[in-house]
């Protein structure tokens, strides 16, 4: 019988598991299958393992590209994404993706590990010593730590549900060091494992609210919608267009609602933003808080006096959370719910719905007509040195061939220029810098949305906004994705042309000339490309998207082109002083 003993043996010691296991185990039940990452003590070995359970395990440069990449990945799929650090100095450079992931409701788990409690709690000074827990609870939805093997199934269930119900959000999720290395009984850990049932239920609208918001809607003279990005989220795709639609209203995409309907579509009112706003008297939010990107739904940009008085809209709101009416002006008609109930509630309800006045949707017309013509003129231009926008009429055009590409974009003018001109076709293809307005998210972005889509990548990156996570194109050429990077580069922030009065450093705004950032690129193996024409950036970008290769275009523009702050030079405080 001797020789049968270490088979007792060996299985014995298969008759346990660990918390590392029990971890990749818990993802896997969940359904999640990506950890965006960076290796390091304690969760080396955890993104070794989960690789070798068959979990993508993509490995990051700096920790804040990860957690960027995830969040967008939650957006995406409305599953959360998971980013993975190491403790303290990792776990503080998640942090910053976790916040932004709050701030925008994308549903993602910040899982770190973590220091010796007993050592971190005393102050005795361990290795990566920190109360992350603490630190983390103000900027997430929801914050947890596990101490026992046992508990892990709850932790990552708890996470999950925080993550991905109501409204969406960052959640951190706290793992000791000394979690890892625990063993439980093989059975006991399987059962201690959730499946999470229905992890975003449903909230149906209550039909006295969705009644009150159609009456209101039905009176309207010149009623206006508004998309955010809140409605792209929902992947309540059909209907919102139908909704649209058969009511016949205009509507604005906010940015990341962009080609939930076609940009082109006739009832898209994105070119005459400036009209419609002031005008409007009643105006439905689906998915979009009134933040300072909407001027918070009041002052003059919605034909206020001042710059704090409302300009007479009444408003209907449709959002996941009953505490977002009235955060900035008087909501009339609050509808509570997952917005595909909601949009789904108020089709419903619409019955043999009157189309706007004539005269409301004549002065837009009328109004689009104009700025379109105008922007024409100005794209059909070529001038030498090339500007944003004779740069960015190549790349409309690209996405016009491209519709199914995503499309990531940063920077000031970068970003204000090319959200004007480049006209998006499908939903959820634009990702960018968000409610925050953040540099640093574009390689991040990149390389989520090439590996959560499987799409071409489009990037139009400011070339200070590239900085932030440049290095992240190595990233991109390790795991061969199909991602073009377009730089347009006017030599610094805003522009390239400010002095320093007293000589000696370069002005802060100012980076060094001509930088030939294409060489990033081809220092790890994929194609760069410098472009001083349109005719050059077309071609670059019409090569990197037939051969799928890792591309960075270097777009040469006039370091003259852009105003200060982009578009929201109103914001800087030297303005508000006059
Ligand atoms: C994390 C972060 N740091 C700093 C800023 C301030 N900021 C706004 S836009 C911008 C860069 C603008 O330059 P660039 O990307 O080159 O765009 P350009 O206007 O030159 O096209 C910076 C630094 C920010 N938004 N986010
Ligand atoms: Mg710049």
């Amino acid at each position: 019988m001797g020789t049968v003993e270490p088979q007792v043996a060996a299985d014995a010691q298969a008759a346990v598991t660990d918390g590392f296991q029990l971890v990749i185990d818990a993802l896997k039940l969940n359904g999640i299958d990506t950890i965006y990452g960076l290796p390091g003590i304690p969760i080396t070995d955890l993104t070794r393992r989960a690789q070798a359970e068959g979990l993508r395990v993509l490995s990051f440069r700096h920790e804040q590209s990860a957690g960027y990449a995830a969040s967008i990945a939650g957006f995406l799929t409305q599953k959360p994404g998971i980013c993975l650090t190491v403790s303290a100095p990792g776990f503080l450079n998640g942090l910053n993706a976790l916040a932004h992931a709050t701030t925008n409701c994308f549903p993602m788990i910040l899982v770190s590990g973590s220091s010796e409690r007993e050592i971190v709690d005393l102050q005795q000074g361990d290795y990566e010593e920190m109360d992350q827990l603490a630190i983390a609870k103000p900027l997430a939805k929801a914050a947890f730590r596990v101490l026992h093997a046992a508990d892990i199934g709850v932790g990552v269930a708890r996470a999950i549900r925080a993550a991905v119900s109501g409204r969406p959000g960052g959640v951190y999720l706290d793992l000791p060091a000394k979690l890892f290395a625990q063993t439980i009984d093989v059975a006991a850990g399987r059962s201690s494992l959730i499946k999470v049932v229905d992890p975003a239920p449903r909230q149906i609208p209550a039909p006295e609210a969705l009644e009150r918001a159609l009456d209101l809607l039905r009176g309207a003279k010149k009623p206006l919608i508004i998309l955010g990005k809140g409605a792209a989220y929902a992947q309540a795709d059909a209907d919102i267009k139908s909704l649209v639609e058969k009511t016949g209203i205009p509507y604005l995409p906010m940015s990341m609602a962009k080609g939930l309907l076609p940009d082109t579509h006739e009832q898209c009112a994105s070119a005459a933003r400036s009209f419609v706003l002031p005008a409007a008297d009643v105006v439905m939010l689906i998915g979009a808080r009134l933040n300072w990107l909407l001027s918070h739904g009041k002052g003059k940009t919605w034909g206020g006096k001042g710059h704090k008085d409302w300009g007479g809209q009444k408003f209907i709101q449709v959002d996941i959370s009953p505490t977002e009416a009235d955060s900035n002006v008087r909501v009339d008609a609050p509808v509570v719910g997952d917005i595909g109930s909601c949009v789904c509630g108020l089709l419903a309800g619409l019955g043999n719905w009157p189309q706007p006045p004539a005269d409301w949707l004549n002065a837009i017309h009328e109004k689009k007509s104009a700025n379109v013509a105008k922007m024409a003129e100005t794209l059909a231009k070529n001038p030498s040195p090339m500007n944003f926008h004779s740069a960015l009429a190549v790349v409309r055009d690209i996405v016009r061939a491209n519709p199914d590409a995503m499309f990531v974009n940063e920077g000031a003018n970068a970003l204000d220029f090319t959200r004007s001109i480049v006209d998006m076709y499908k939903p959820r293809k634009r990702i960018d810098v968000g409610t925050w307005g953040i540099m640093g998210v574009g390689m991040g972005y990149c390389v989520a949305a090439a590996v959560v889509t499987r799409q071409p990548v489009i990037a139009v990156e400011g070339d200070s906004a590239f900085g932030f996570s440049g290095m992240e194109v190595e990233t991109i050429c390790r795991y061969n994705l199909p991602v073009c990077v377009v730089i347009l580069n006017n030599n610094g922030v805003y522009k390239g042309t400010d002095i320093n009065p007293r000589g000696g450093d370069v002005a802060p705004t100012v980076f060094v000339k001509d930088a030939r950032y294409e060489k990033l690129m081809e220092a790890f193996g994929g194609v760069g490309v410098y472009a001083r024409t349109p005719a050059e950036l077309r071609q670059g970008m019409e090569q990197a998207l037939r051969s799928r290769k890792p591309t960075l275009i270097n777009a040469v523009i006039d370091e003259t082109a852009g105003t200060e702050s982009g578009r929201i030079t109103s914001l800087n405080p030297s303005a508000k002083k006059k």
